[in-house]
């Protein structure tokens, strides 16, 4: 697909000739007012801008400006384009945000090989980008749940706790453990066992909101932290991922289908006593332990 330029220039003719020089390539969209520049922008997400300085109503620096602080914005480069030469205004422009600056009358060839070298520096950022979030979640993740994992848990119940501490709001955690897990894998084979546990993963993240935090804490270990929910609401939400789950007939074969139970232990944080969430965690383990021996299938706080 063809990269899109917008050329924003208040004199007809400078936009003509860039329309054309510019046309063979890439996508061109032009303006000749300064004060429908950003309008143009946020509407057609342009791949890099060519912008003019002087210009009645907003200056291109101001326009530049006005662009960086947009979070949507903000990462689109900008060429400036200008008969202005001295060392002030080019370096007024970069210190607004612009990433290169030409001057007018420009040779068409050079003008070409910056606005290229622009967009194949902005397809690296982007790259680069893209794997950044790639190695964060795959940093924070466990791979076969998509869960969080262990590491991205602490570190985050750490500053939740730290935080309801510091407002006074409640906080909840929730350790939870497959019921007989072993005699699942032995009857019906690994490759079932890992279904259940990502059956389990997804009846968790249903049942739970976005802003609470699921954990694969390790094999069919499991906790949920939940801010700003006390332990009344965590006990209830706690039943109701337990009911769903007793309740969840995984297809194991065409004609087998298996059903399987959970155990909660529920842990209200009480910022009196609790010092840390470690301690919060060995609380809501002592919980599932207890509701190991109760039964199993249950909810223990
Ligand atoms: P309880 O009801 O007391 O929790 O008993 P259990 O059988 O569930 O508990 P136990 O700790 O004896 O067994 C857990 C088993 O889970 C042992 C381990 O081989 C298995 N396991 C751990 N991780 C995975 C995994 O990713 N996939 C599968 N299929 N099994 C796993
Ligand atoms: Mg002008
Ligand atoms: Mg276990
Ligand atoms: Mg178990």
């Amino acid at each position: 697909m063809k990269k899109k330029i917008l050329v924003v220039d208040d004199t007809a003719e400078n936009v003509d000739i860039l329309v054309e020089l510019l046309s063979k390539k890439y996508d061109v969209m032009a303006t000749l007012e300064s004060t429908m520049a950003i309008e143009m922008v946020k509407e057609n997400k342009p791949d890099l801008i060519l912008l003019d300085i002087m210009m009645p109503e907003i200056d291109g620096y101001e326009v530049c400006r006005r662009l960086k602080l947009d979070k949507k914005t903000k990462k689109i480069p900008i060429i400036f384009i200008t008969a202005k030469a001295d060392e002030e205004s080019i370096e007024k422009a970069f210190d607004a945000g612009g990433s290169d600056y030409v001057t007018k009358p420009f040779k068409p060839k050079e003008l070409l090989a910056r606005v290229s070298k622009e967009l194949k520096a902005q397809k690296l950022i982007n790259q680069l980008e893209a794997s950044k979030k790639e190695l964060e979640l795959l940093s924070s993740t466990d791979y076969m749940t998509k869960l969080y994992n262990r590491r991205y848990f602490i570190e985050t119940a750490n500053s939740c706790f730290d935080l309801a501490k510091r407002n006074s709001t409640p906080l909840s955690l929730v350790m939870l453990d497959i019921d007989n897990f072993k005699q699942i894998n032995d009857t019906y084979g690994h490759k079932v066992g890992d279904d259940v546990i990502i059956t389990l993963a997804s009846i968790m993240i249903d049942v739970t909101r976005k802003s609470d935090i699921v954990c694969r804490w390790g094999g069919e270990e499991f906790l949920i932290l939940f801010p700003q929910t006390s332990i009344e609401g965590t006990l209830e939400i706690s039943n109701k991922i337990r009911q769903s789950v007793e309740a969840f007939a995984l297809r194991v074969s065409k004609r087998k289908k298996i059903y399987f139970t959970i155990s909660l232990g529920v842990c209200g944080v009480d910022f009196n006593w609790d010092r840390d969430i470690e301690s919060c965690i060995s609380k809501a383990d002592d919980a599932l332990y207890a509701a190991k021996r109760n039964g199993k299938n249950c909810v223990i706080s």
